[in-house]
């Protein structure tokens, strides 16, 4: 029989200048550790043609984590992006939600198997539903912004996309229009280096995506998107200053897409090998690991715990979602049309 070891309750107080509790630096690396293992789960689902299509953030689970733990869960508001698994876990999506939404099933909570997987979206969650057409959550998250000003609600919105999509029309615009009426949003720019096949210097002139928001006199900073830490510590006062009615900000979070851009694409054919693997050495959860264990923070076994806890959560969450029911044909139109 083995010995039960004795869990050690996690302390909530802030550690020393990280800002960051025991507490949530667990939540953290739970978080991150969860939306990698449902990605790996998800794209085997795939190959043995039982998922239609996967869009995952590996790589980007640092960037995602971080910025989504600096929100308000049920308050503030989240316009995210299809990579955005991680910020969707954080605001409260389970493993079995997130099960159900890649096999399209009856009960996804996004769309109830009726959008492609990755396309999220939550009500009571505060998350808006997305479109396929890149960045047209930017104009959402300014408007649900410019409401939540009106009525004097202390509400932040976060909108999240690729650098590539900073180079459609609707970042522009609600750049410019979240500036002119100082509205409470965080614009936040995954930067993965590329778009699909094409690297960030084919996409825009400049180094940065944070260099654009000066043109509409937004305050914005880049962050490494490899360390959830710094991104929290980035994020958080970013949030802040927004609730407090500082106007907007844009956070760039460098970063890099670890996975081909979908399970259709063979990145093989545009990016060196060497490069995928000097960035694989710069793995988020790796980074994190060496860190909280490196400065004592948690001993191995406790991160070793938390790894078999979520391989288990894993298993039976897709044991469970298969054995779910397919939505029936005749509800493909509902919510589309107004009912008489
Ligand atoms: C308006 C529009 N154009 C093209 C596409 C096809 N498309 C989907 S994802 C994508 C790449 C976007 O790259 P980026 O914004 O850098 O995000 P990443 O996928 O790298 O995370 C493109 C071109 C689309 N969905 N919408
Ligand atoms: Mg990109």
């Amino acid at each position: 029989m083995t010995a039960v070891r004795p869990r050690r309750v996690r302390s909530q107080k802030p550690i020393d200048d990280l800002l960051l509790s025991e507490h949530q630096l667990e939540e953290m690396y739970s978080y991150m550790l969860l939306a990698r293992r449902i990605n790996e789960r998800s794209l085997a689902l795939n190959r043995q043609g039982r998922a239609p299509f996967v869009i995952a953030g590996v790589g980007q689970e640092a960037a995602q984590v971080g910025a989504a733990m600096s929100l308000r869960k049920g308050v503030d508001y989240l316009a995210p992006y299809y990579r955005d698994l991680g910020m969707n876990l954080v605001l409260g999506m389970s493993a079995r939600e997130a099960m159900l939404n890649l096999l399209g099933k009856r009960d996804d909570p996004n769309s109830y198997g009726r959008q492609m997987p990755s396309h999220w979206g939550n009500s009571s969650r505060h998350i808006v539903t997305q479109s396929s057409v890149v960045t047209t959550q930017f104009l959402h998250a300014a408007g649900i912004a410019l409401g939540a000003k009106m009525r004097k609600d202390p509400v932040v919105v976060m909108t999240c996309c690729g650098e590539g999509s900073t180079s459609k029309g609707d970042f522009h615009e609600a750049l410019n229009f979240a500036a002119i009426h100082k509205l409470p949003v965080v614009f936040y720019v995954e930067n993965n280096g590329y778009a699909i096949s094409e690297r960030t210097e084919k996409e825009m002139p400049l180094e940065h995506v944070a260099d654009r928001a000066r043109g509409y006199g937004i305050q914005s900073a880049v962050v490494d998107g490899m360390d959830a830490i710094a991104v929290y510590q980035n994020v958080r006062p970013a949030v802040d200053q927004a609730r407090r009615g500082g106007g907007p900000f844009l956070i760039e979070a460098k970063c890099y897409r670890l996975w081909p851009h979908s399970s259709d694409d063979d990145d093989s054919r545009y990016r060196p090998k060497k490069e995928l693997e000097e960035w694989a050495r710069k793995d988020p959860l790796k980074l994190f690991r060496e860190r909280v264990e490196n400065d004592g923070i948690f001993p191995r076994a406790d991160l070793d715990e938390i790894e078999e806890k979520t391989e288990a959560e894993i298993r039976e969450a897709t044991q469970w979602a298969l054995m779910q029911p397919d939505p029936a044909p005749e509800d493909a139109l509902g919510f589309v049309y107004k009912e008489a």
